[in-house]
């Protein structure tokens, strides 16, 4: 199983960087140097800059048309560096991790997407996308409903993580970012690092993608972990990483399309019933009525811990406020704007333009020109005795 992970903007630069830490190939691409500088674990060559020549190095301040311009003119640098990164071995996923409400991430995802798709049409591009905060205002919920609608029609699934659920803790803002960036870093790569390692019941590379292939639908990853000992019911845990405090996405687990589980802890506390009770139980609840599973028994283990993918969600609270909301924002943008339009009309109209008011005098603009020919003269006259 090979993964590329490859951040755009800030915020997904910041998860790819933390995927570089617990080594994973990653690649970082932002519009802002400063950001990009500010990166510890990429490797400095697996940092590009776009859109120098229209930003100057200093980000697109949300603009997703300048994240979109700055990603399609430095395409070709990004494709090259991309491919020989890949080398001969193919890749199986590439994650794009960025935030939605941004210019960078928000409008140079989709455009990378599409070029990724159609260079290596047999892996699979998903998207990881953090969602604005509901306080973050008009432009990051226009950006966000705007870039799922376009990321939706090209990436085969997209993980979202709602950044509202930052809330819940008391951190403030960096610190609270740093958790959940952290989180869904340590989510995806327990995830990724237990496919196509040896277990009880294995998940290999083209389960995890199965479920991924879920044309442009959401998903999103859920765990818990317990210390073994304490573990009264391993089939209740199973299920809590499947409820909202274990989700970064309030969705309704009911609409997902397929489940993917992974188990791992000390052989005593992974007992067969108690996971066949919670996984068909589970496999019941959701649409596709099929979890795919792993078990991984380690003796050395002493915490249980439980990941979960769900794919294929198409009901989704977190979603649907935004677009709601977006949409709001925007019909009432667009009123404001034609009722401005409407008001400077009805204010301005009437009125006469100069002509109307100070017809030209051949005179005075006749004396007008004279007095600039002297001038001209004056200077010439002066320059010449400057050079005498
Ligand atoms: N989870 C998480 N969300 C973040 C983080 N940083 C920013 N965000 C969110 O992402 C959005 C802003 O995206 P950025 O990545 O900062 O923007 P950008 O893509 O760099 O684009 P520009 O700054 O406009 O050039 C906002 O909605 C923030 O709430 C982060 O570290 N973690
Ligand atoms: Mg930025």
């Amino acid at each position: 199983m090979r993964a590329l992970i490859i951040g755009i903007g800030q915020c997904g630069t910041k998860i790819a960087d933390l995927f570089s830490l617990v080594d994973f190939e990653a690649l970082a691409i932002n519009t802002s140097r400063g950001d990009l500088e500010y990166l510890k674990h990429v490797p400095q060559d697996r940092r590009i800059l776009i859109g120098e020549s229209i930003t100057g190095g200093k980000g697109v301040n949300a603009n997703p048309l300048l994240g979109r311009e700055a990603m399609k003119r430095d395409l070709p640098v990004v494709m090259r560096k991309i491919n020989s990164i890949i080398g001969y071995e193919d890749i199986d996923i590439f994650f794009l991790t960025f935030g939605f409400g941004g210019g960078t991430g928000a409008g140079g995802t989709p455009v990378l997407a599409e070029a990724l798709k159609e260079e290596y049409p047999d892996s699979l591009v998903v998207a990881i996308g953090a969602l604005p905060l509901r306080e973050e205002g008009i432009r990051p919920t226009i950006n966000a409903a705007i870039t799922i609608d376009n990321l939706s029609k090209i990436a085969d699934s997209i993980i979202a993580i709602d950044n509202n659920k930052l809330k819940e803790g008391n951190d403030d803002i960096s610190r609270a970012y740093e958790r959940i960036n952290y989180t869904i870093v340590e989510r995806i790569a327990s995830l990724l690092a237990l496919v196509d390692v040896p277990g009880e019941q294995t998940l290999d590379a083209s389960d995890l993608k199965f479920v991924l292939k879920a044309f442009g639908s959401f998903a999103t990853v859920g765990y818990a972990k317990a210390d073994a000992g304490k573990v009264k019911s391993l089939s209740r845990l199973i299920i809590k990483s499947f409820e909202s405090e274990g989700l970064y996405l309030e969705a309704n687990i009911e609409s997902a399309l397929y489940g993917l589980v992974a188990i791992h802890g000390p052989p005593e506390v992974l007992k067969a019933s108690d996971i066949f009770e919670a996984l068909d139980y589970l496999t019941g609840k959701i649409r596709g009525k099929q979890i795919f599973r792993g078990f991984y028994p380690d003796p050395r283990e002493r915490e249980v811990e439980v990941v979960t993918l769900l794919s294929g969600i198409y009901e989704s609270k977190s979603i649907e406020d935004i677009v709601r909301t977006a949409k709001e924002y925007a019909r009432s943008f667009m009123e404001a704007k034609e009722e401005a339009e409407t008001k400077k009309r009805e204010l301005l109209s009437g009125l006469p333009d100069f002509d109307d008011i100070y017809p030209p005098e051949r005179g005075e603009l006749d004396e007008l020109y004279d007095v600039s020919r002297d001038v001209d003269k004056v200077a010439k006259a002066l320059r010449r005795r400057k050079n005498d």
